[in-house]
């Protein structure tokens, strides 16, 4: 499948050239920076309350029966270990809260932007969409509810939501150096979700972080470690937060500005690394997003782009500083 790159506005090409900037962003060093978990560089070192390294059983959804209706944990572990070019995920989990852990088992950059189908809406009727390259059209059929996104490989991601019943897809966006985006290659998953909804809440996590058209506002300063930051779109337009460490010596000013640059051309080595976040999340939702982060200087950044000029958000002002201590 071909994702055509000639649209305009919220096109699958701004969405990819996008992504090569994030791609560009995370450069080429290997470093890794795991957003959740201790299991950096160390490929035995499961995630945190996800499955064994074993090969003999898929990820599997592990529903903690003590956690419902409790804000003491996230409810339910999604694993999901990430490849070229595909998700080896369950194929069902129950709905409510849901602690989805994207494990990068590859060899490139990768996300699983998760999404709900809207009613009425098949999956054969997205991947249409997809292949004819109507990006607008295929964000048009879903609820966007996060999940984890700049999982360098090695590296273990994790965000949380409450997953509603339904019928549910994993895309990733992340362009391969070949300018085609995984999700043409056909990294696409799908999940079902079972059950009935669930009005349980997220775990309050010990920050927040509101997106707004086009801002960030709310936790900028974090001690180093494990943190749980709530993230909810106020804005009208869907956003993300994807985390970058920026290299020693750039300001965040000097990130904006390498975004806000009429015709960015890098040059020299990437101002900053990837190091996990949040993908797009639907104006109105609220979703939460583990970090676990070393002291320096990072950004939120939120390359999704604008509907009324297709600039990435980030071009727009919307990168915010996190300092971590
Ligand atoms: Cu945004």
């Amino acid at each position: 499948m071909v994702v055509a790159r000639s649209r305009t506005g919220r096109s699958a090409a701004t969405l990819g050239i996008l992504i090569v900037t994030l791609a560009l962003l995370s450069g080429c060093s290997g470093q890794t920076v795991s957003s959740s978990s201790p299991s950096v560089g160390s490929p035995a070192a499961s995630a945190s309350g996800s499955t064994s390294p074993s090969t003999s059983e898929s990820p599997s959804a592990s529903a903690s029966a003590a956690a419902s209706g409790s804000a003491a944990g996230a409810g339910q572990d999604l694993a999901i270990e990430a490849k070229e070019y595909a998700f080896d995920a369950p194929a069902s989990i129950p709905a409510g809260p849901t602690h989805i852990v994207v494990k990068n088992v590859g060899k490139e950059d990768h996300q699983a932007q998760v999404a709900k189908l809207n009613d009425g809406t098949t999956f054969q009727d997205l991947t249409t969409s997809l292949q004819s390259g109507d990006i607008p059209g295929a964000l048009s059929k879903l609820q966007l509810v996060g999940g984890p996104t700049g999982a360098t490989p090695g590296s273990t991601v994790a965000t949380s939501a409450n997953l509603a019943p339904g019928q549910y897809v994993f895309l990733c966006f992340v362009e391969s150096a070949d300018g085609v985006p995984h999700v043409a290659k056909g990294m696409i998953g799908q999940l079902e979700v079972t059950g009935s909804a669930s009005s349980a809440e997220l775990p309050a996590g010990d920050g927040q972080l509101a997106l707004q058209d086009f801002a960030f506002v709310g936790t900028d300063t974090l001690t180093a470690g494990q943190h749980t930051l709530t993230v909810t779109n106020k804005g009208p337009q869907v956003h993300e937060a994807t985390v970058v460490k920026l290299n020693e010596g750039v300001t965040v000013d000097q990130l904006r500005q390498a975004f806000t640059a009429a015709s960015p051309a890098p040059s020299g080595p990437p101002p900053a690394t990837g190091a996990g976040g949040v993908a797009g999340i639907s104006p109105g939702t609220t979703v939460s997003m583990d970090l676990d982060l070393q002291p320096g200087n990072y950004a939120f950044v939120c390359f999704v782009p604008d509907a009324a000029t297709g600039k990435p958000h980030a071009a727009l002002g919307m990168i915010g500083a996190l300092t971590v201590q």
